[in-house]
């Protein structure tokens, strides 16, 4: 849907439930775009061949990809596990890379996964009512911990850009895995410091 005229407009993000009653687009991820991504090849080979399942979705307010606008929308991240690893995003740094991000989280429990290029590192545990302010710089990945959707509104600047290839290659340096019932930060055996250019 285009807008006719740039106007202001409204919409409600609807608390407890997490839905947005306003969107014109709605972007669905499945198990099959996160190829490489999970560190048990075989769990996830395994579950692929059982059903190539919807892993989280985007429902999105249309703007200009241009700096001065604000992409906004709402991820709705579904709950389970690879192996022992939680359901996430696939996660990228922004293409523009001096661009941050603002995460209001309103539903579920979860964390956010978030890495520069020159290998600082940080999670921050997401959980109804509160933001998380991701910096420019920063890759950011969203991963659901809990047994419920986990629901978070975003906002960014128009014109950043998403660029998943750098976390293709080799996935963010600290994973989210299952012990005992509990979320632990482990390290990703497959992450090396990347090169400086
Ligand atoms: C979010 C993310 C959304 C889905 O809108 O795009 O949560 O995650 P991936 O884009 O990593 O699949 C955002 O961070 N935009 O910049
Ligand atoms: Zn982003």
């Amino acid at each position: 849907m285009q807008h006719a005229k740039d106007v202001p407009f409204t919409f409600e993000v609807s608390v407890p439930e997490a839905t947005m009653s306003r969107y014109d687009n709605h972007l669905t991820r499945r198990l099959s775009s996160m190829k490489g991504q999970y560190a048990d090849r075989e769990a996830y080979a395994a579950m692929l061949e059982q059903e190539d399942m919807l892993l989280y979705e985007v429902y999105e307010t249309k703007r200009p990809e241009v700096a001065g606008e604000l992409l906004h929308g709402l991820s709705i991240l579904h709950p389970g596990k690879v192996g022992r690893e939680y359901f996430m995003t696939k996660g990228h740094f922004h293409t523009v890379l001096e661009t941050a991000e603002v995460y209001y989280c309103l539903k579920g429990e979860g964390m956010m996964v978030m890495e520069t290029p020159e290998g600082d590192w940080a999670v921050e545990e997401l959980r109804p009512g509160r933001v998380l302010y991701v910096p420019p710089r920063w890759a950011h990945r969203s991963v659901n911990t809990g047994t419920e959707d986990l629901v978070t509104f975003f906002v960014y600047p128009g014109h950043s850009g998403h660029d998943y290839g750098t976390i293709e290659t080799q996935g963010f340096c600290k994973l989210v895995i299952e012990e005992n019932g509990r979320p632990k930060i482990v390290d990703n055996p497959r992450w090396r410091p990347r090169e400086k250019t």
